[in-house]
């Protein structure tokens, strides 16, 4: 039975579930975890500068807004905002929101936001605009350590280190490069401070490299050799591996090992067309060989799978608009399933490596999709996916399920009679409901446990029952079971 529906889920393309903010313009997107506790996360999104402005917390179930701070401007660049973990000790994550424009005035800012209420916690100015932001972590009960990425206009990138709980500057560091964004991996310096990757790049004009330092002390930890026109990715799992492009002469990714620096891979510039890597991590076990390394481009439509640790190829995955953004998710077990955001499309791919298909897809409800995170719900086995469109002409931000939810809950009690039924599920603006017999008695609680509707005595028939989008258990009272679990979409 589960086996079945496994392939079921597998088969199904992704869905839109909801839409809201017509009028807005996304392009962040963060998880900040479950913040109202109905059961699935919350997330928080950006608006893009000089289109809209404000940031925005999510209920990731029905699109409601939980808060919103409109004194805010919006983001330059996807990855300026940045859920963190909890700042103000209340539970919740926080946000960290970056601003500033490069062709404006040239002070930027760096925002802690509370997650739960979007209260501001700190806020500091900066000498240039941020362009990235991310974090690193400590010790078990450190706050985490905030690394901002700012464009300062002679031409230097400063990426600066601070405490993310009063924003005082902790190091920093100055390069020229075209990736300005900081990923993290676990320590392997001793001090149980995450280590951060940094990349320095000036083409044939300066000797550029890709080097990691220690998230505390900005300490150099590894380089890479010289490296023209940079960018790169890090993974501590299963091993910790740096990979890099572009090398320079007949290169094009280099990847290396950094505890043994020994060079695992390289491949040649003709064969692969990317200008960004990505490693796809959290995958686990399974056949493939895991991690799973992304390539490519954001003016091309296709993307390059290679395994991460041999560099083995094929060829690449063709989608119908130009790639965006992968991400990898846990379908069950050892089977795993990427998300593929395109400018038009969110498509459900198969994480192979020999002859690698698009797989189903769903149509974005306005283009083009800027950004995506995952969101966990008790209500869907795999992850819905929040989705930041850079639209002010149609919904600025959707869910996507990546398959269908777990509507019904079997009954406590094989020897229990279900008498009624629903029609659909999850349904849109109420729940069909069909009686089977004259005596049902049928209550239905919402996620609260207030009860909306009560039925009794009622023929055999189809009940609507028009209700405001969320999640309802539909109750027997004759033996006080839940017998079925509704989710009602928005319209
Ligand atoms: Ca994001
Ligand atoms: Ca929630
Ligand atoms: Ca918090
Ligand atoms: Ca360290």
């Amino acid at each position: 039975m589960s086996f079945l529906i496994v392939l079921f889920i597998v088969a199904n393309p992704p869905m839109v579930v909801w839409t809201a903010q017509p009028n807005e313009s996304f392009i962040d997107v963060e998880n900040v975890g479950d913040i109202n506790n109905d059961g699935t996360d919350d997330f928080v999104a950006a608006t893009s500068l000089n289109e809209s402005n404000g940031l925005y917390c999510f209920n990731g179930l029905t699109g409601d807004t939980l808060w919103v701070v409109q004194n805010l401007p919006g983001i330059t660049l996807t990855g300026a905002l940045c859920a963190v973990p909890d700042v103000n000790q209340d539970g919740f994550f926080d946000v960290a929101l970056g601003t500033g424009w490069e062709s404006g005035p040239t002070l930027g800012s760096i925002n802690i936001i509370s997650g739960f209420d979007g209260n501001q916690i700190w806020s500091k100015q900066t000498e240039w605009p941020v362009e990235a932001i991310n974090y690193s972590t400590g010790p078990a009960g450190s706050y985490p350590i905030l690394h901002a990425t700012l464009w300062a206009n002679n031409g230097y990138t400063y990426f600066l280190a601070l405490n993310s709980d009063d924003g005082d500057s902790l190091w920093c560091n100055h390069a020229w490069t075209d990736d300005r964004k900081v990923s993290a991996i676990s320590d392997f310096s001793g001090n149980d401070w995450d280590e951060i990757s940094i990349c320095h790049d000036r083409g044939s004009a300066y000797s550029g490299f890709n080097e990691i330092v220690d998230g505390l002390t900005g300490t150099q930890l590894y380089s890479t050799g010289t490296i023209y026109f940079g960018s790169m990715d890090i993974t501590d799992t299963p091993q910790f591996t740096i990979a890099s492009r572009s090398w320079g002469g007949d290169i094009e990714i280099l990847a290396e090992d950094i505890l043994s620096e020994d060079t695992l891979y390289t491949i040649p510039y003709e064969q692969i067309d990317a200008d960004t890597l990505k490693f796809l991590t959290g995958i686990t076990g399974g056949a493939l060989p895991f991690p799973i390394l992304s390539g490519w481009s954001n003016s091309f439509n296709t993307i390059y799978l290679m395994c991460g640790l041999s560099g083995s190829y094929q060829d690449p995955i063709t989608y119908s608009s130009n790639v965006v953004l992968p991400g990898a998710f846990q379908i069950s077990g050892e089977l795993w399933n990427l998300a593929v955001l395109t400018n038009e499309e969110f498509y459900l791919t198969e994480p192979a490596i020999i002859n690698p298909e698009p797989g189903p897809s769903s149509n974005l409800p306005a283009v083009p999709g800027r950004d995506f995170c995952f969101l966990n719900s008790d209500l869907y086995p795999t992850p819905l996916a929040a989705v930041a469109i850079s639209s002010v002409t149609g919904p600025g931000v959707c869910t996507i399920a990546t398959s269908w939810p777990n509507s019904i809950e079997q009954p406590h009690n094989a020897s229990v009679t279900v008498n009624s039924s629903l029609l659909c599920n999850p349904s849109n603006g109420g729940i069909f409901l069909q009686t089977e017999q004259t005596q049902t008695n049928i209550q239905i609680l919402d996620i609260t446990g207030r009860l909306v509707e009560s039925i009794q005595g009622l023929e055999s028939r189809i009940h609507f029952l028009p209700l405001p989008s969320g999640i309802y258990h539909v109750i027997n009272i004759d033996n006080l079971t839940t017998t079925y679990r509704a989710v009602v979409l928005a319209e």
